[in-house]
């Protein structure tokens, strides 16, 4: 209410001081303070969605927020990969700038400094209240973590008001939940321990012990065996704090729900980023959705995934707050299908491309990498519709900043609250794209990929990496599979693009 009198009082000022018109900013969203949620999966590809063009199974709830809010054709995470489009997403600071913003161990520091503006802490100083449920990836602690103890630095310091988290990844270790700081459920006469580098004494190993799985390595994911799933990392003790792998998105949900039933009572509005965990490895879905998409487990924990969105939307529905809450849907990153366990992603995959129209995948430079589903829900407010404006999850920041008409800014995060409100098609002219610490530019219609050394392809997951000698110019709106390079034909062009990336990246 408070917001909407200073709103009031701002109106009155302008239209009795001003002679000058209204800002062209959709001057009715400004001073607004909607429940934020965001949506955020892990490696889920553009192709993923029924909404954006999946044939092969439905997803009907997600592709709700798709049909009846704005679906985003020309949206990127970050990065090709999780941990630095986290801290993307919640920083507004492109990931490159930060050298150790890279997929993180289970064990790393806590990647964001305390005294850093994110997403939370903006909103928090506006009258947030706010947490996160699910996958952090971005560290803990300072590096010597020791898990039966209150860990922080971690998602408290940096903005949230709660936190219901996985550490890092469901493939590596430690695997328990972490509540404000505490593991859940830890039995102190069994103390955590975690190694990244060599094993505890006498511990099983999925290396030296195959007869112990349920789930088979593929690659990596061959250190300690939980729950009958070789991980990435080496645990000891903590039995009853672990996690039940199939339980995680149930887990997740409950959490997620529990905080909006409580803060949707409470007169301060809420921000939640439900940070969900599929379809990364080892995909686990409930046994509720185990031979549900035929394809299986990649597909059935998609559809695991779909039903969570119903239901948190449904909550919100039973809450009386659906018209107060704007809903952000997107992905962290490109898909991949083996990712380390032969898991049947590859076998039956049939004619489903997790990929959509693009070239590449996760870890890719190229397209797939990084174009990923992204859609704005607001009910009442933002009208159905599909942009092709380019955005990037970099832009949340000072876009939501501006909404709640906070001063917070990064020079890399615009402001693009009336795109995602769906007001104007005037997005991004260009943006950096990045894949494992190598870099691209998307600008206008064109990416640039300059020439980079290393394998054309990650054997191992069997993806395009972007590597080339060359440079490559494609145009990706008529060339959608980057199967036409046009640097040798295109040099004024090229050299323009190169200059541009150049400026943008300092160098
Ligand atoms: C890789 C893992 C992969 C996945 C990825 C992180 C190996 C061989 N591969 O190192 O399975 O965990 O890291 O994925 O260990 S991400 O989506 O969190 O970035
Ligand atoms: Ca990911």
């Amino acid at each position: 209410m408070k917001s909407y009198r200073h709103y009031l009082i701002f109106s009155f000022i302008m239209a009795i001081g001003c002679s000058q018109p209204h800002s062209k900013v959709a001057s009715d969203d400004i001073g607004e303070k909607p429940n934020i949620i965001i949506i955020y999966l892990d490696d889920l590809g553009y192709g993923d969605l029924s909404a954006y063009g999946a044939t092969e199974f439905e997803t009907p709830q997600i592709d709700k927020l798709a049909k009846e809010g704005m679906m985003f054709t020309n949206a990127y995470a970050t990065s090709a990969t999780c941990t630095p489009s986290r801290y993307a997403l919640l920083t507004g600071v492109y990931p490159w700038r930060n050298d150790d913003a890279k997929i993180l161990p289970g064990s790393a520091p806590l990647l964001i400094e305390i005294d850093q503006m994110t997403v939370p802490k903006m909103l928090k100083n506006e009258g947030y209240n706010t947490a996160i449920v699910g996958k952090w990836h971005l560290g803990l602690g300072d590096g010597n973590v020791n898990w039966n103890e209150k860990i922080t630095p971690g998602p408290n310091e940096v903005g949230f008001d709660y936190a219901f988290i996985m550490a890092a990844t469901q493939d590596r270790v430690p695997t328990v939940y972490i509540e404000d700081g505490h593991v859940v459920g830890l039995d102190k006469d069994d103390p955590i321990l975690i190694d990244y580098d060599k094993n505890f004494e006498g511990e099983p190993t999925g290396k030296d012990n195959p007869e112990m799985l349920r789930m088979m390595w593929h690659h990596g994911h061959n250190s300690s065996i939980v729950n009958g799933i070789p991980r990435i990392g080496y645990m000891k003790g903590g039995e009853s704090a672990k996690w039940i792998d199939e339980d995680m998105a149930d887990e997740f949900l409950i959490k997620a729900k529990d905080y909006i039933k409580v803060k949707s009572k409470d007169s301060k509005p809420f921000f939640l980023y439900y940070a969900m965990q599929q379809p990364h490895v080892p995909r686990t879905p409930h046994p509720r959705f185990e031979g549900k998409s035929g394809m299986g487990p990649r597909g059935d924990v998609i559809l695991e995934a779909d039903w969570c969105v119903g239901e948190l939307m449904k909550t919100l529905e039973e809450e009386g707050i659906l018209e107060n809450t704007l809903v952000i849907f997107s992905s962290d990153n490109g898909p991949v299908l083996n990712d380390g366990y032969y898991d049947d992603a590859v076998e039956k995959l049939g004619n489903h491309t997790p990929w959509g129209p693009f070239r590449g995948g996760k870890y890719s430079l190229f397209e797939a990498g990084t174009r990923i589903p992204f859609m704005t829900y607001w009910k009442g407010k933002i009208q159905p519709g599909v942009s092709d404006a380019l955005i990037s999850q970099l832009d949340i920041l000072s876009s939501f900043a501006s909404m709640v008409r906070s001063e917070v800014k990064t020079d890399d995060s615009l402001n693009l609250i009336d795109v995602l409100m769906g007001k104007s098609n005037q997005g991004r002219e260009d943006l950096i794209l990045e894949a494992i610490s190598r870099t691209a530019l998307r600008s206008g219609d064109y990416v640039m990929i300059p020439p980079y050394d290393g394998p054309a392809v990650l054997e191992s997951v069997n993806i395009e990496l972007g590597n080339n000698s060359e440079f490559q110019l494609f145009n990706i709106t008529q060339d959608k599979g980057q199967k036409n390079n046009l640097a040798q034909q295109e040099t004024e062009l090229l050299a323009k693009l190169i200059k541009r990336f150049e400026e943008l990246r300092g160098s």
